[in-house]
């Protein structure tokens, strides 16, 4: 963390204004050796930008504006300096060369954030939120990635951690002095206790598929018999012929994947193969494939032709999908409930709205809760809240046979560091010595 690291920060190409970003120790001396300006980089005010040139020893590269971080108050928590430069491929790259050449070295992908958590700017969750919120593709995945990164989540996990840490400490005494027994009042009352822990915990993986819908979309599967307008079905959602479409059945082979943004939540629609027996070897890959599909679908939708004769039952769950009711519907799906549609035209769909609405209400269905979200967790978090789940409940079992406190107090460690990692391991020694100076131990 010694080093000074530099990169060109916004996106590759032609654009009005490119950013460079320089962090760490040497910062403000590397940059003040190529801006000329009529003041030193040194003597700038920090975030209040001023106006020079970057200039080598052959001349003038770029006119930039400037600006200075002076640590610990910048997104690394290091002296960091920002170039605004000219937004050119070639001049942005000469420019992060120049500052190379003068002892910067190149960050790695990721790197300012690292640092960032690594000065205690941010905790990990904070960090992942960063990614989260540049990542979004649905203004609710951005409103979860915002509030993560103002910190909700950590807190969260916070009042879990200090919830245990409480308890830990309580418990730790009666190792400490083995003469005073846990007795059944303390007991009952440190259950009251660990159950409220374990029941947080336990809130906070109940968002993990919220967090998975947000963050990846729900996976909706167009499933069904082969012609019945699967492909079509996916170009009307979609708004454009990514699919192709033909009389001849069988014409869709590969899975076809798309997100659409559905009222704020992405779905992740899957155009497949339709199932029959079939000869064909690739045919036969391509249901192989579909069927792999339907067993890891969020939602499956099931299309079929309405103006045939029904004779396949409907598998419970799976919303069911009437396509061509232009040619009219045949009797036998008289009162069988489904969404009515026809997407035989891009221009003459009919049907899409209330689809759209029906597959937005299952998407709710599958973890996302409308009002709230303050929090949805990552597979990161619940792996280790997972985990923190399982030692709390293996140390409220202890605590409810009577087994010592020894064997209590190391559950209860094993919980707080999976809490821990949730927001990056902390220095539990520390916080652990904090709690024990609060309590009266000597009595
Ligand atoms: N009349 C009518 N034809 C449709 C409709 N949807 C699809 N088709 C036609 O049915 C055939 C098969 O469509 P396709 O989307 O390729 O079906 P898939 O095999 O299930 O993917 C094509 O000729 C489409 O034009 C519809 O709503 N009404
Ligand atoms: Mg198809």
């Amino acid at each position: 963390m010694q080093d000074t690291i530099a990169a060109i920060s916004t996106p590759f190409g032609e654009g009005a204004i490119a950013v460079i970003r320089l962090s760490g120790p040497q910062a403000i001396a590397i940059a003040d050796g190529v801006f000329r300006s009529k003041r030193r980089v040194c003597e700038l005010t920090p975030r209040v930008q001023q106006f020079g040139v970057i200039a080598d020893a052959s001349g003038v590269l770029d006119e930039v504006l400037l600006t200075v971080f002076r640590a610990p108050a910048s997104y690394t928590g290091e002296e960091m300096v920002e170039i605004a430069c000219h937004g050119g491929i070639l001049v942005t790259r000469r420019l992060l060369g120049l500052l190379l050449e003068r002892g910067a070295h190149s960050a790695a992908p990721g790197e300012f954030t690292q640092r960032a958590f690594l000065n205690g700017k941010m905790d990990l969750t904070q960090a992942e939120a960063v990614m989260d919120l540049i990542r979004a593709q649905t203004d609710l995945g951005l409103r979860a990635a915002t509030e993560q990164l103002e910190g909700r989540l950590g807190g969260r996990i916070r009042e879990i951690r200090d919830g245990l840490l409480d308890l830990l400490a309580h418990v730790e005494a009666h190792i400490d002095f083995p003469e005073e027994d846990i007795d059944p009042d303390t007991g009952a009352a440190l259950l009251a206790r660990l159950e409220s822990v374990w029941e947080r915990i336990g809130l906070l993986l109940r968002t993990a598929d919220q967090g998975r819908v947000l963050r990846e979309g729900v996976r909706t599967v167009i499933y069904g018999a082969p012609n019945v307008g699967k492909s079509s079905l996916l170009n009307r959602l979609l708004g454009y012929e990514r699919a192709i479409v033909s009389e001849i059945p069988g014409t869709t082979r590969d899975s076809i994947e798309e997100v659409v943004n559905l009222r704020g939540i992405p779905v992740r629609l899957v155009d497949t193969a339709g199932v029959r027996d079939s000869e064909c070897a690739i045919e036969r890959e391509g249901i192989a494939r579909t069927l792999q599909h339907l067993e890891r679908a969020d939602l499956v939708l099931h299309v079929v032709d309405a103006s045939q004769p029904r004779v396949e039952e409907n598998e419970p769950g799976h919303l069911l999908v009437l396509n061509k009711t232009d040619l009219g519907e045949h009797p036998s799906w008289a009162g069988c409930e489904g969404v009515r549609i026809s997407c035989l035209e891009a221009t003459h769909t009919l049907g899409i709205e209330p689809l759209a609405e029906a597959i937005f209400e299952r998407a709710m269905g599958c973890g996302m809760t409308s009002g709230d979200f303050a929090v949805a967790i990552n597979a990161r978090h619940q792996a280790c809240l997972k985990t923190a789940e399982q030692h709390a409940q293996a140390a409220r079992q202890a605590l409810m046979e009577g087994l010592s406190a020894e064997f209590i107090a190391l559950e209860l460690r094993s919980a707080l560091d999976a809490v821990g990692d949730v927001v990056g391991r902390v220095e539990t020694e520390d916080l652990i010595g904090k709690i024990f100076s609060t309590f009266c131990l000597g009595k």
